[in-house]
């Protein structure tokens, strides 16, 4: 029988963690037949509330899980680690400025790319989760120079998720008929989701809306700002953040790209990861691209055409990654 793989997660006391874990812990992330072992990172003060995490899912007696252990060292979270779940990130608080965000995420995600660097097994994939998470991934990866840069990847699963949802909603369809729907740039406001390949059972998306009256308006006016805005609308309506949406397109990111039997079948997703040069962004940004996967790859789908008003919205959130790896590099973070 195989190793069970050693599935390393921080933040692992936090909201996303706790809805996270019992999923992955039942194989709804690697599947069915793939035993796990769980390394939950978290810093000191929430290790109690972890330990009673670790408590509950002993209690599971899940078949696939292997161990669970708990730890505030990132050189021990993440030796041998096969698949990295980094959640764990400082929140905005009130008053704090955007480059002491930087700074304090930037101390976060340095310490655990070296600890990656060090002591994760040579097959690893990562993927960020905490904000700003295509940043916290570029800052991660420089501090990991041993393991491939394409390792190294961003979750837009939510964004992209999110976009379906509303197309669905516009036109009247369910989710599982639509395809080809994109998250282009950062995992930010300035995202852009992109319909502009899209497809409902088949039929141009695009076309499909405008039989209903939805043009260039619509999407300007009500799905874009829609999908990149969803966050904050679901913390006005919930009272707090995306947390069960949100764990459950961690899993479907890790799900999609590291299984070869995923369990939706193969799809275009939209993933930030590493540019090599795609539609002209440059080397050294992560950034949020549509992409097929599967058996631990992914490939950026190329040679889609975007029209003039999506190249600008996709060049707006490029320059935005630009920015933010530029404010990491001026506090030495890379
Ligand atoms: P919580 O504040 O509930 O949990 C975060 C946890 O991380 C806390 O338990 C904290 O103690 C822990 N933590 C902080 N520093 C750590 C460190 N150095 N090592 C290990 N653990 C550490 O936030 P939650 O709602 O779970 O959200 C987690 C992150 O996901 C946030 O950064 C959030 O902005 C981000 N999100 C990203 C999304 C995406 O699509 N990329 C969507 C959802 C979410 O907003």
């Amino acid at each position: 029988q195989k190793p069970a793989v050693v599935v390393t997660l921080t933040g692992a006391a936090g909201q996303i963690g706790y809805a996270t874990l019992f999923r992955i812990a039942s194989g709804a992330m690697l599947g069915a037949n793939t035993r796990i072992r769980l390394n939950l990172l978290e810093i000191p003060q929430a290790l109690g509330a972890l330990e009673g995490t670790a408590m509950e899912l002993t209690d599971c007696s899940f078949d696939l899980l292997d161990g669970v252990n708990i730890f505030s060292d990132p050189r021990r979270a993440f030796e041998g680690c096969d698949v990295a779940l980094l959640v764990g990130a400082k929140p905005r608080s009130k008053g704090m400025e955007r480059a002491d965000l930087l700074e304090a995420n930037g101390a976060i995600f340095s310490e655990q790319g070296r600890a990656l660097n060090e002591g994760a097994s040579s097959d690893v994939r990562v993927t960020v989760v905490g904000n700003p998470a295509n940043t916290n991934a570029l800052i991660t990866a420089s501090h990991a120079p041993d393991i491939p840069l394409e390792r190294f990847t961003a979750l837009t699963r939510l964004d992209h998720n999110r976009a379906v949802a509303q197309l669905a909603k516009a036109t009247g369809v369910h989710p599982r008929d639509i395809e080809g729907v994109a998250i282009w740039g950062n995992h930010s406001a300035s995202q852009f989701p992109s319909l502009e390949h899209a497809t409902i059972a088949g039929r141009a998306a695009l076309e499909v809306l405008a039989e209903k009256n939805l043009g260039e308006q619509w999407l300007s006016k009500e799905f874009i700002p829609r999908v990149a805005n969803r966050g904050a609308e679901i913390i006005q309506v919930r009272g707090g953040s995306s947390v069960g949406s949100a764990a459950n397109a961690a899993l479907e990111h890790v799900n999609l790209w590291n299984t070869s039997n995923s369990v939706k079948g193969p799809q275009i997703t939209s993933m930030a990861v590493p540019s090599t040069g795609e539609y002209g962004v440059e080397e050294g940004l992560i950034c949020s691209f549509p992409v097929t996967c599967g058996g631990g790859e992914y490939r950026v789908q190329e040679g889609l055409k975007l029209s003039e008003a999506g190249r600008r919205r996709f060049e707006k959130s490029v320059e935005e990654l630009r920015q933010e790896k530029a404010a990491v590099e001026s506090l030495g973070l890379l």
